[in-house]
């Protein structure tokens, strides 16, 4: 048998994560069925940090992370130093070394060049207020079917582009000393080798690149005074950007491995590894935010997805993941974040648990309120929602989560049948992937919601399908769809069958009401 070893980085808004991942060709029987296989090597928190009143991304920490990730990587899967129990399979493996390096993060977010080649500051996080407002001003001044038509991309109030007028209407020093943009894994890759890239599937989410012809809208920047110099040509994922710098190889002490550009988007990544056959599927990536939609070839720039806020991003192969952006499971990190802070200190599984003995349908939010997205105190914002709608005002941990997740899972439903309008399809089930998909009961509510099989796995598909690009690269993978097949058959995947659906159509009727 053949091994092949690559290591991938798959940063989250909450946690990042080095994940080993290997391609195994053919086995001792003799039998060729190619397999994936992933185990993390290093894990590390990603926690934004306030100061002088933004919030920030803590970016050297996580290049110090994902150094430790590459380091211990080596030390467990390099050349010459393989763990006891990986003994028989390097010395049956043409090739011991890690093949290459990907890295993908959540999008929209950005590090800024001098001229130098040094970092201006510290990337702003897109949940920090810089940005208020400007998704409205810049409707107004360039008009919302023009900013759409230009980039098929959902109007979402942190884009890279909304936080660009920011800094431009606050003349910030740091836009006019800037010369270059690097999206987050790109900036973190030119830490690591040296190389200035951009890569296309996170690029997309800028709401400034054109989704045909997938170059910068030039005359757009231009009329944000923001300089179009800024933005590097676009590359494929697949493109091999480099080697670690020797500053890098002589203070880990590891080889000059080489750096992939993946589908740097880690939606674009978790969309590759959805363990879907031939037909149109539908898919719900499931972390800090939900992300419901299909893939098509062609992106949908209709005045309907412009009116639903859909979203046509870039994707891996030339895809496009024509979707929307749900809060996710945000609504419930934040809200635990909020009950550690005042001394309660029960886990994920502690709350679903009492969320589980809460009275069902009690009360009802619109997850996607704007309300929601900063950073504060989630329950009480939750109860102010229910106040306003003449609602019953949750008061327990219990009942608020049990009104989250009722009220992400009736979400989904009415994305999940916008999605079938807009791209003509219809679809059997439903993919989850992620690490929501941990949450069993937010599973069942999905399948109860939709009325139809929810097929949940592989949870690392971020990681997965930043692993399969490398692969691709690499010539081991011809395509997507042979990528796909092999995570059918290397990860498990569980079946949700709808229940309880005469109560949750009821509900549905209750939600639709609230949010139309
Ligand atoms: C998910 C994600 C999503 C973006 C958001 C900023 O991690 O990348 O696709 O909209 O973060």
């Amino acid at each position: 048998s053949r091994t092949t070893t690559v290591l991938a980085f798959d940063l989250g808004a909450g946690s990042g994560r080095a994940v080993i991942g290997r391609l195994t060709k053919g086995n001792e029987t003799g039998a060729e069925r190619p397999l994936i296989s992933v185990s993390e090597v290093h894990r590390f928190p990603n926690d934004p940090v306030q100061a002088g009143g933004r919030l920030h991304w803590d970016i050297l920490r996580l290049l110090h992370e994902i150094k430790q990730g590459i380091r211990k990587a080596q030390l467990q899967y390099g050349t010459g130093s393989p763990i006891a129990e990986e003994v028989t399979v390097s010395l049956q493996a043409d090739s011991t070394s890690i093949a290459s390096i990907g890295i993908d993060s959540w999008a929209v977010d950005f590090g800024l060049l001098d001229k130098n080649g040094e970092l201006l500051g510290n990337p702003y996080h897109y949940r920090d207020r810089h940005t208020d407002g400007m998704i409205e001003e810049l409707g107004e001044l360039l008009g919302r079917e023009r900013i759409f038509a230009e980039s098929g991309i959902q109007f979402l109030p942190f884009n890279t582009i909304y936080q660009l007028y920011a800094l431009k209407k606050a003349d910030s020093p740091l836009l006019k000393q800037a010369e270059t943009l690097l999206m987050i894994p790109d900036l973190l890759i030119y830490f690591l080798t040296g190389e200035k890239v951009c890569e296309f599937t996170n690029a997309s989410t800028t709401q400034l690149l054109h989704p045909v012809r997938k170059e910068w809208n030039a005359q757009t920047l231009k009329e944000l005074g923001v300089p179009a110099e800024l933005m590097l040509p676009p590359v494929q994922p697949g493109t091999v950007v480099g080697k670690l710098s020797p500053e890098v190889t002589d203070e880990l002490d590891v080889p000059e491995i080489p750096v992939i550009a993946v589908g740097e988007h880690d939606t674009a990544s978790a969309v590759a590894a959805v363990p879907a056959g031939g037909e149109p599927f539908a898919y719900l990536i499931c972390g800090t935010w939900s992300l419901l939609g299909t893939e098509v070839s062609e992106p949908v720039l209709g005045p309907q997805a412009l009116e639903w806020n859909f979203t046509n991003e870039g994707g891996v192969g030339g895809t496009y993941r024509l979707l929307r952006n749900i809060m996710g499971l945000w609504l419930l990190q934040e809200s635990k974040r909020h009950w550690d802070n005042s001394g309660s200190s029960r886990s994920f599984e502690e709350l679903v648990r009492l969320a589980e003995q809460a009275e069902p349908f009690r009360c009802l939010i619109n997850p996607d309120d704007d309300m929601f997205l900063p950073p504060g105190d989630i329950p009480e914002r939750i109860q102010a929602f229910c106040r306003q709608t003449g609602q019953y005002v949750p008061q327990t941990e219990g009942e608020i989560v049990r009104c989250i997740m009722e009220s992400l899972a009736l979400t989904y439903r009415r994305v999940l049948e916008r999605t079938e309008s807009l791209a003509g399809a219809s679809y059997s089930g439903l993919h989850m992937v992620g690490g929501g998909i941990n949450n069993k009961m937010l599973c069942q509510f999905t399948s109860n919601a939709i009325g139809r099989p929810v097929w949940a796995g592989p949870v690392e598909a971020s990681a997965i399908g930043n692993v399969l690009v490398q692969l691709m690269a690499l010539g081991e993978i011809a395509n997507l769809q042979e990528g796909r097949a092999i995570v059918r058959n290397s990860f498990p995947i569980e079946e949700y069958e709808p229940k309880q659906s005469e109560e949750w159509r009821q509900a549905y009727v209750s939600f639709l009401k609230l949010v139309q």
